[in-house]
């Protein structure tokens, strides 16, 4: 079978572990790329020998006819250019955050169904292994019913240097980081059903906050908490691990820093290490993210030869993307938030 003609927009920081995923991925390659940065442009047309290089990702579109874009930019540039991809009739993946508004992703996956446009988010945290095992141990009813859980990740890490916009902006661990935590957290358990949260910001030189403790009540009846902190320095330092604790009607489970695995159920107690492979072009700490950076595009290859809605689709998105509208609605008026009103 041929393999599938990608394009990709934005060269920079992340786009690095995009470009590598896809040369493993089986069943495309990206054929074109486009910054409007030359030397990010060139930097990695050559680090990946992609000849075809462009400014201008509307002149990329039209002149490569691609069979589908990938957009790797940050989320000002978002909804222009799914928009564009979808008038232009190319099935598009595009980065997290999806939209700077429930408004413009509204208007992205609108523009797409009517386009009849297959739609991906590039929300991987789901794909990292470790989750996708969490939730096989749910489906097969290692706990029983599940009456609560806790999703965290706590860190020291300094993920400035590398994106220093995410110093800049007045949103920053909700929107860039608890943006995955929420959305591992819908993907185990399921939609929402009401949201509250608190933010705090420990680091001065900053703009967003950095803490965010959030209770979610899941339409299931389950509550969970969800947590995320820049500003917790552990002894080991864990970036980028999220932490699983469920407690069932049959049992609980415990995913805790170093991948370690503990399911007590009726069976008997489960211990297994879930560390991630270190792919060859990844390197620690990041090879967590960078595996399932490789997962989630195979997975977009799979969908768009089979005609399937891939599992993080844009209308699947919209529900994350409301958990992170509400929670900064709730922690900045200190109420509850009914989801069906976000
Ligand atoms: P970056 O600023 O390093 O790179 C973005 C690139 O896009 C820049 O080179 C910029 O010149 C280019 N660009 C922007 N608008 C463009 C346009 N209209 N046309 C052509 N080029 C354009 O950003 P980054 O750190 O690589 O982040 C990109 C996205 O990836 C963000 O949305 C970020 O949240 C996300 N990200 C995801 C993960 C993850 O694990 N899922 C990790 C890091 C970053
Ligand atoms: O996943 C992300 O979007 C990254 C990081 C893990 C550093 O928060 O920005």
């Amino acid at each position: 079978m041929m393999s599938l003609r990608g394009a990709l927009i934005g060269c920079g920081f992340f786009a690095i572990n995009q470009l590598h995923a896809w040369r493993d991925a089986e069943g495309a390659d990206i054929v074109a790329i486009c910054d409007r940065d030359p030397a990010r442009l060139n930097l990695a047309g050559d680090q990946f020998g992609i000849a075809a290089r462009y400014a201008d990702a509307e002149e990329m579109l039209k002149a490569e006819k691609p069979d589908f874009v990938d957009i790797a930019t940050t989320v000002p540039s978002h909804r222009p250019l799914v928009e564009l991809a979808a008038r232009l009739g190319i099935p598009v993946i595009c980065q997290k955050p999806f939209a700077l508004s429930m408004a413009d992703a509204r208007s992205m996956v609108d523009a797409c169904r009517q386009a009849g446009v297959p739609l991906m988010v590039h929300e991987n945290f789901r794909w990292q292994s470790a989750i996708q095992a969490v939730k096989a141990r749910l489906d097969a009813g290692a706990v029983g019913k599940p009456f609560w859980a806790r999703v965290s990740f706590r860190s020291g890490f300094d993920v400035f240097s590398g994106q220093p916009y995410l110093a800049e902006g007045k949103r920053f661990i909700i929107e860039d980081l608890g943006i995955h935590i929420l959305d591992i957290a819908r993907f185990l358990f399921g939609d929402v059903a009401r949201l509250t949260a608190r933010t705090a910001r420990v680091n001065p030189a900053i703009q967003g906050e950095d803490v965010a403790t959030m209770l979610l009540d899941h339409e299931s009846g389950l509550s969970s908490v969800v947590d995320c902190s820049y500003a917790t320095r552990l002894p080991v330092e864990p970036f980028p691990e999220t932490l699983v604790e469920i407690d069932g009607t049959a049992g609980t489970l415990r995913l805790g820093q170093g991948y370690r695995l503990v399911v007590n159920g009726p069976g008997g107690v489960e211990e297994a290490d879930l560390s991630p492979p270190l792919l060859p072009w990844a390197s620690r700490p990041w090879h967590n993210i960078q595996e399932s950076v490789f997962a989630i595009q195979q997975h977009w290859v799979e969908c768009l030869r089979e005609g399937r809605e891939p599992s993080t689709s844009g209308r699947d998105n919209i529900g994350t993307m409301a958990l992170v509208e509400a929670a900064y609605a709730s922690a900045h008026g200190g109420q509850t938030i009914e989801m069906r009103t976000v």
